[in-house]
């Protein structure tokens, strides 16, 4: 492991990681098998339309949640879309302000207004109080997001909708496999929405599903999944086109398949994270909240600018730098995005967000998943500390290179034409310069 400030990659050193480790990197694990399964599909001639594999798909995510009822779809945006329309929002809905922004622009799309409330700071879910604060007579829902798989205030939320009418949707997007007392997600409210997106514990490839206790609500659901079409060709609503397709659901079942190994290295790598993160000042690892059961699918930290020597956005370029591809979700939030910052004053916020603003500024997200090991995972850890611990000397040489700091060679986020450590030959800028 490096030693020196200038030994980062940032200021011209050789990255740690050559092949980048990501956030989310999708591995199929059993890939020769879904080859398989995949012929299987062309040799069947069925394609989509409530195939065969999809219905298997459903019936095993129905099963895993304990749920009544599964509708798979093609991504968890046209999930919240349906599940909204099937349940006849209007108006109003009240979305934490701290998600990624597909929560907030599934219901904009469809001509409902999000208005934003803050969330809770231990669990990053939508904080009940902020929630109650937000109704008004056009609210006709509160859709919470069970964020980085914490499953949000269930019991709260229960009774405040129950209290005012109103119906109640959670974006389960990131908590496939996660449990509050023993119940899965995909049991609390009306409906739940999971994301089966690439990057999630359970891919297939891109897909989402809405689940239910409701039997009619689903049958609405898988109405509006195909245009609004019963039977064979009776249209009775206002349907769109959210079928998840045959490869997608052979992709989620083989996904579904190798979630043990996914939520064992998880937790391995979370581990690992941790036990080298405590000698790290300024670095806090966001534990798993009582009495929940989570997929580890989000390894989150909180930077403490002040003790840990650098910002957030300093501590994520460096990394980066390194071929450790980390993160700043959820920045900034959904209320500092268009087109509700531009909107007119208490259309979306009605409240103080100081909550969001604290965690959109602060946080990180590393990488973890089939593709990192533990191994990898203690590499960080170690250039954490590293960072930490030459915090005054990076701060100097930033000053000093400000315009001059390098990227990894594979970052996707690198500006046309900026330099990658490569290109001076490992050399560090410090010793070209003189
Ligand atoms: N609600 C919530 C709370 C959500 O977080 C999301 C999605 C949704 C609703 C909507 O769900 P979907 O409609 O997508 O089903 C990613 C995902 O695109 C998005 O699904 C996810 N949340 C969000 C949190 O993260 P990006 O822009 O960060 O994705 P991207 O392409 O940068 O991928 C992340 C990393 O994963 C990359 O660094 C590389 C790696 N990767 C990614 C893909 C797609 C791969 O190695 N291979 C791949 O194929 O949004």
């Amino acid at each position: 492991m490096k030693q020196a400030a200038h030994k980062l990659s940032i200021f011209g050193g050789t990255p740690v990681f050559a092949a980048a480790l990501h956030v989310g990197q999708p591995v199929v694990h059993g890939h020769d098998q879904l080859l398989m399964d995949i012929n299987d599909v062309f040799r069947s001639g069925v394609y989509t339309n409530n195939g065969p594999r999809l219905r298997e798909f459903e019936l095993t995510v129905a099963r895993l949640t304990g749920a009544s009822h599964c509708v798979a779809v093609c991504n968890a945006t046209i999930a919240i879309q349906i599940a909204a329309r099937a349940m006849n929002l209007t108006g109003e809905v009240i979305v934490p302000a701290f998600t990624f922004i597909a929560t907030a622009h599934a219901l904009q799309w469809i001509g409902l207004t999000p208005v934003f409330a803050d969330v809770d700071p231990h669990t990053h879910t939508l904080c009940p109080d902020s929630a109650a604060a937000c109704l008004g007579p056009k609210t006709s829902a509160i859709l919470p997001v069970h964020l980085w798989g914490h499953i949000a205030h269930t019991e709260r939320f229960r009774q405040l909708t129950e209290q005012n009418g109103l119906r109640l949707i959670y974006d389960a997007s990131h908590a496939f496999g996660c449990q509050y007392r023993r119940v899965a997600a995909g049991n609390f409210g009306h409906a739940e929405v999971f994301s089966f997106h690439a990057t999630k514990f359970v891919h297939a490839f891109e897909g989402g599903a809405i689940v239910t206790n409701d039997g009619d609500l689903a049958n609405r659901c898988r109405s509006l999944r195909a245009f609004g079409i019963s039977g064979l060709a009776e249209i009775t609503d206002i349907g769109t086109n959210g079928k998840m397709h045959e490869l997608s659901a052979c992709a989620g079942l083989r996904s579904i398949e190798s979630m043990p190994e996914r939520m064992l290295a998880n937790a391995a790598n979370r581990h690992a994270y941790a036990r080298c993160l405590r000698s790290v000042p300024g670095l806090s690892l966001l534990s798993v909240p009582d009495e929940n059961f989570s997929n580890s699918q989000y390894v989150v930290l909180r930077v403490d600018e002040e003790r840990f020597g650098l910002t957030r956005d300093q501590l994520v370029r460096i990394l980066r730098a390194e071929g450790v591809f980390a993160r700043s979700y959820f920045n900034p939030g959904c209320h500092r995005a268009e087109p509700y910052r531009s909107a007119d004053p208490g259309v979306h916020v009605r409240v103080p967000l100081p909550v969001t603003e604290m965690l959109s500024a602060t946080l990180l997200q590393l990488p973890t998943g089939l593709a990192v090991s533990a191994d990898d995972a203690q590499q960080v850890g170690k250039l954490l500390r590293l960072i930490h611990q030459r915090s005054a000397e990076i701060r100097r040489l930033w000053t000093l290179h400000e315009q001059r700091l390098l990227f990894h060679p594979a970052d996707p986020s690198r500006p046309d034409g900026a330099d990658t450590c490569e290109l001076i030959g490992h050399k560090s800028i410090l010793r070209e310069a003189g």
